[in-house]
């Protein structure tokens, strides 16, 4: 199968199936596994934080985050499509007992102005509004098809929402590829970021795992509610020894997936009733409309896999993620199938 869900479906390489063998490990919920520290350390160290907390997912990542800098009542603004909105089982309202504010970026690219957010804002409407606790950026974004916001946005975004004693927290599961697209650092893309959160298990190719990040305080309190939901591992170093080789070496690997996402890109703007603008697409994921098929979302998808492609429907959209595990050859086979399963029946105009 040439797998385009997503990419969180790599497998360990070969480097960090012996790294996992070998890792050192003690328990960590007691801070003693010496690779968990490792990795801890050289996050914190990489992004210029304080500190940092592996975490089993970035879900809980990020929901930690909104449970530290919030309070019951409090109001979260994030772009519509967010990911810790759309795809969180709504835990910001059953752990955190907060509201999200969806706001709608007008560009499209998923990453909202200051002006966007000003509007949204709640501040001094004591007994009528729920007050703004916390913005949530993610970079990339996902839905908004791997889309990047740059260092200065982010940085004006943090800037002014801490003008009005605000925090900001970055869904940064995929900010390495950001910082691979824009020629940045990891450090200077969430310079100014309250906390962040990163996933080694998307395109680092780690098989699970995350990392929060912020300053000692934040990381203390958040350990405790790692634990507090189930997260507190044991001989996790297994798990942190694959992360650090991920950390070491995958970000070299992330422009060839950039470039495999553009390839594709290019050939399925040519595919009649297929609408995607290749110039859009920056980093590792291809979203692309089919609504003038004449053909469901999900029946291509269906067709896609009985040709050996996975890909994911929602809506009248496609997704297809480009990871390590994908070579050109599989691109070009994919090309291919897509262009046989919606070729049928397409609208010609
Ligand atoms: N994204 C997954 C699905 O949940 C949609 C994927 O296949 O892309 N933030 C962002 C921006 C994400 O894309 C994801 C996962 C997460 C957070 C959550 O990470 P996990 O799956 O580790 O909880």
């Amino acid at each position: 199968m040439i797998d385009l869900r997503s990419d969180t479906v790599t497998k360990p390489s070969p480097a960090m199936r012996k790294a996992m063998a070998e890792a050192e490990v003690g328990d960590d919920v007691y801070g003693e596994d010496p690779t968990v520290n490792r990795l801890q350390e050289f996050a914190a160290e990489l992004f210029e934080k304080e500190a940092a907390l592996f975490v089993p997912t970035g879900s809980m990542g990020n929901q930690i985050a909104v449970k530290l800098h919030t309070k019951p009542g409090d109001e979260v603004i994030i772009e519509e499509r967010g990911h810790i909105f759309n795809y969180e089982m709504a835990t910001p309202s059953v752990v955190s007992g907060v509201v999200i504010r969806p706001v709608r970026s007008s560009d499209g690219s998923g990453h909202l102005t200051w002006d966007e957010i000003a509007a949204a804002l709640h501040v001094n409407q004591p007994y009528y509004a729920c007050p703004t606790g916390l913005i949530c950026l993610e970079n990339t974004h996902n839905f908004a098809g791997g889309s990047v916001m740059t260092a200065a946005h982010c940085r004006d975004i943090c800037d002014r929402a801490h003008s009005y004693k605000i925090p900001v927290h970055m869904d940064g599961a995929r900010i390495f590829n950001a910082a691979v697209a824009l020629g940045d650092t990891v450090a200077n893309l969430t310079s100014e970021c309250d906390s962040v959160q990163f996933c080694l298990s998307k395109g680092l190719g780690a098989p699970v795992g995350s990392i929060l990040l912020g300053t000692r305080d934040f990381i203390n309190e958040a350990r405790i509610w790692r634990k507090r939901l189930g997260g507190g591992m044991r001989q996790a170093g297994i798990l942190a020894a694959a992360g650090l080789v991920a950390l070491q070496e995958s970000p070299k690997f992330l422009a060839a997936d950039h470039e495999n996402a553009q390839f594709l890109a290019a050939a399925i703007a040519e595919m009649p009733g297929c609408a995607i603008n290749p110039a859009n697409v920056r980093t590792n994921i291809v979203i692309f409309d089919v609504s003038r098929t004449r053909k469901t979302s999900t029946e291509i998808c269906n067709t896609l896999r009985e040709s050996g492609v996975l890909a994911i429907p929602f809506g009248n959209s496609i997704r297809m993620v480009t990871h390590r595990d994908i070579t050109r050859t599989d691109i070009e086979t994919a090309i291919a199938s897509l262009q046989k399963a919606v070729s049928s029946r397409a609208a010609t105009n």
